[in-house]
């Protein structure tokens, strides 16, 4: 079934666990999702950026989206990651969304408070949820503290934010960011800025760029034929301290990436002859579900379907 994201994250922060959110593009990569989180008993999210918006064209993407939490034994949320501005956001509205992020995170305080706002407005009386964001996603190594302060979270300012925007999920930024090149040496997390977010707000938070590029998926990549030197991301034990700390809605994209491109760099390899795309995309998928399935036994969300 379809529901709202605030339906599945305020039970998960209450009970300190997390609900993936699995980025898709695709048959294949909604697909995945929707078999792992059926597999695993798990509620899931499955979201679209714009850019896939752009690339696959609304009514496909948000049909199959739609499709594959229509026919789940499971509850599955349609969120818009990362919407860029009002009318993106009111689209997805309109195209049954049952979430949606408005992401002002570039903008001046008061600014981004009147954007999310405007959000919330809309979406609220559809019974659509809000994510919002506050800091920036950027790498924060070699950084001093002046400088962390002026691109992380403000704690300070984070439950002003949520009460006057009246926002359902606060995505928060402490030292992630996206894609596989998150850091260069020192692999964590603020997690000292979250305890204290954390103790000023009630609604669940966010993490985004919270992929692990597991070096088994880099290293068989690379067997292939990728070149992806230098690939680094969060820590599985970083991931379960934040979720500790109220974390409560993790976003995957990157990983369920490299699963793809390890699994067709593969098949490629091993089978010249082959080139029915099912074959070569049905591996793929079950690669990415793979992923899925070991996210939502981390984020402890396996087995909270009801
Ligand atoms: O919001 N997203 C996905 C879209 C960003 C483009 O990749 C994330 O926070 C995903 O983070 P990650 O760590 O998987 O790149
Ligand atoms: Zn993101």
């Amino acid at each position: 079934m379809l529901v709202t994201n605030k339906a599945l994250m305020v039970p998960a922060r209450k009970k300190g666990y997390a609900i993936g959110a699995f980025n898709v593009q695709n048959l294949e990569s909604a697909q995945a999702v929707a078999e792992a989180a059926a597999e695993e008993k798990s509620p899931a999210i499955l979201q679209i950026t714009p850019s896939v918006i752009k690339y696959a064209g609304l009514p496909y993407i948000s049909g199959l989206v739609k499709t594959a939490a229509q026919l789940s034994p499971v509850p599955l949320a349609m969120h818009l990651d990362h919407g860029e501005d009002f009318e993106t956001a009111a689209k997805c509205v309109d195209a049954g969304f049952t979430s949606v992020m408005i992401d002002g995170s570039f903008l001046k305080f008061e600014e981004n408070i009147a954007l999310t706002k405007r959000v919330v407005d809309v979406a609220h009386p559809k019974g659509v949820s809000v994510e919002a964001e506050l800091g920036k996603l950027a790498g924060i190594e070699e950084r001093s503290v002046e400088e962390k302060d002026a691109i992380l979270t403000d704690p300070k300012t984070a439950a002003e934010f949520v009460e006057r925007t009246g926002v359902d999920m606060l995505a928060v930024a402490i030292g992630t960011s996206h894609g596989a090149y998150k850091f260069k040496s020192e692999t964590k997390l603020d997690i000292e800025r979250l305890k204290v977010i954390s103790e000023k707000t009630s609604i669940p938070l966010v993490l985004h760029g919270a992929s692990s590029v597991p070096q088994w998926l880099v290293e068989k990549a690379t067997r292939f034929g990728a070149s992806l030197g230098g690939a680094k991301g969060i820590p599985e034990e970083e991931i379960k301290k934040a979720i500790a700390l109220g974390i409560a809605k993790i976003n995957i994209d990157t990983d369920l990436r490299l699963a793809f491109t390890a699994t067709v760099r593969e098949v490629l390899a091993i089978s010249p002859k082959e080139f029915d795309p099912r074959k070569i995309l049905g591996p793929a998928k079950d690669a990415m579900k793979d992923v899925a399935k070991s996210k939502m036994r981390l984020f402890g969300s396996s087995g909270k379907a009801p």
